[in-house]
């Protein structure tokens, strides 16, 4: 066991290479939105009490990300409202500043004479430009935690990798350095008269650039409280079926960790070690352990790898020419973006998973599976169809512009991190899926009644 209060320094490296400087201390936090379990805040307070200087955590608000509605912003401010309060209670202020991050961050680190500034870690094109500019602009040290993955993103492989089975047996050879227990938090000693002014969450909504026509969701409570509480549920009442039934939208046999894992609410390392001690059976821990670990880090290094890992062009080269040799295919229904966002297909099934998307924010994993390679199979090109699945899985979904979004719409349209199957019309050797499958799987007639009753 590792108590240690100091980090595996492997967790971190540099994004210039300034020294630390004679200054406060910045966590810029952005993707790891939590108090608890937060290698980067951890990193952060180390760094305090080793330089004897305060520590701050900023946010930086954009005015937009990625075209992400309210829904996104009331989950991501609801959670963040609740890790200001537990900062606070730590006499650690955290302050949010409006505009381009990549310029307000720079601008800030200035301003207080900055000792060194600390960030989490995203693969995502946007997070990084915001990062590379901000690099060249502060003059102190600028490290980067990783504490999203269990193993860092950087160390758990130098390269895109081809599929499970080849990042598997790296992942798995660090898990033990890497899958700990998270030492307690000590803050720093920070000096009595810091000030600690409230965020004004309200005022915040108000100046972003968003379609607020997109409501939030009122069935998952944001924040870290509630997504332990998730967890909690899981392992005591549902770990137990993951192995058997986690492809059955009915079997409530899946975490629903997703919307938290995305918005940083709550650790994966923590949930996958509460798992591994956890008392289901070693199938049941051992397959939830391979999409939370495998699975998603498998993703964060496309995303890592792929500067293009939200368009078509991303694909393997024997998925894109296999597509391509079908693209002139006659298909049976072809439906436009606006068709499949009002859930207006012929099949009532693929319209049940798009309304629970657009009602709930949330689309049971199985689902999303045939969901996307529908859209393949009904879209004018498999370029629009890559297209308009992220388009939707990112307006709707809570867990969209995550690499596990991404990651998956690659893999059930263009065949990431998959092999050749046989050849069939417009899907060529992608692996296809249809109805009368997810009927063997599940009760399909009850799936969509339960999104119906929503
Ligand atoms: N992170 C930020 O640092 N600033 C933002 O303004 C911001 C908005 C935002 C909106 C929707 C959403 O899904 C995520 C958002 N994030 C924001 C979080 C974060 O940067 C991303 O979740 C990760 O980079 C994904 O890897």
């Amino acid at each position: 066991m590792n108590n240690s209060q100091e980090m595996d320094q492997r967790r971190a490296r540099r994004l210039n290479s300034r020294q630390d400087q004679r200054g406060p201390v910045i966590y810029w936090m952005s993707r790891d939105q939590r108090y608890q379990n937060n290698w980067a805040l951890l990193f952060a307070c180390q760094k305090s009490r080793q330089l004897q200087q305060p520590l701050e955590v900023l946010f930086t608000l954009a005015p937009s990300f990625l075209g992400a509605p309210l829904r996104h912003y009331d989950f991501m401010f609801k959670g963040l409202a609740e890790v200001e309060a537990s900062l606070r209670n730590a006499g650690i202020p955290m302050t949010v500043i409006f505009g381009n991050p990549g310029e307000t961050v720079a601008a800030l680190v200035e301003k207080r004479q900055t000792g060194a500034v600390i960030s989490d870690f995203s693969p995502l094109t946007p997070v990084r430009q915001w990062k590379q500019h901000a690099a060249a602009a502060i003059p102190c040290a600028f490290y980067e935690v990783d504490a999203h993955n269990i193993v860092p993103c950087w160390l758990a492989s130098p390269k895109q990798e081809y599929a499970a089975r080849t990042i598997r047996p790296r992942l798995s050879a660090l898990r033990k350095s890497f899958l700990t227990p998270f030492p307690q938090l000590t803050p720093p000693c920070q000096p009595d008269n810091l000030p600690c002014p409230p965020v004004n969450w309200d005022e915040l909504l108000n100046m972003l650039d968003v379609d607020r026509s997109l409501k939030p969701v009122t069935h998952i409570i944001p924040g870290e409280a509630s997504a332990e509480q998730r967890l909690r549920r899981f392992l005591n009442h549902e770990i137990d079926r993951y192995a058997d039934k986690r492809n059955d939208p009915n079997a409530e046999a899946v975490s629903g960790l997703s919307p938290y894992l995305h918005f940083g609410q709550i650790s994966a390392q923590h949930a996958a070690l509460q798992a591994s001690r956890s008392l289901a059976s070693q199938t049941n821990r051992d397959a939830f352990i391979e999409e939370l670990f495998i699975r998603r880090e498998l993703a964060e290094n496309y995303c890592f790898y792929n500067e293009k890992y939200d368009a078509f062009d991303s694909l393997p080269e024997w998925a894109k020419a296999t597509l391509m040799e079908h693209a002139a295919d006659q298909r049976d229904y072809r439906y436009s973006p606006e068709e499949f966002e009002q859930a207006k297909t012929h099949d009532p099934l693929w319209n049940a998973a798009q309304r629970s998307l657009v009602e709930t924010g949330v689309m049971h994993g199985y689902m999303r599976m045939y969901w996307a390679k529908k859209i393949l199979e009904w879209s004018t090109s498999p370029a629009a169809a890559f297209d308009i699945a992220i388009m939707l899985n990112d307006r709707y979904s809570l867990d969209g512009r995550d690499p596990n979004g991404y990651a998956g719409v690659a893999w059930s349209i263009g065949g990431l991190h998959d092999r050749p199957w046989s050849e069939r019309p417009v899907y060529g050797k992608i692996r296809y899926m249809n109805a009368s499958g997810c009927a063997r799987k599940f009760d399909v007639n009850r799936y969509i009644a339960s999104v119906t009753a929503q």
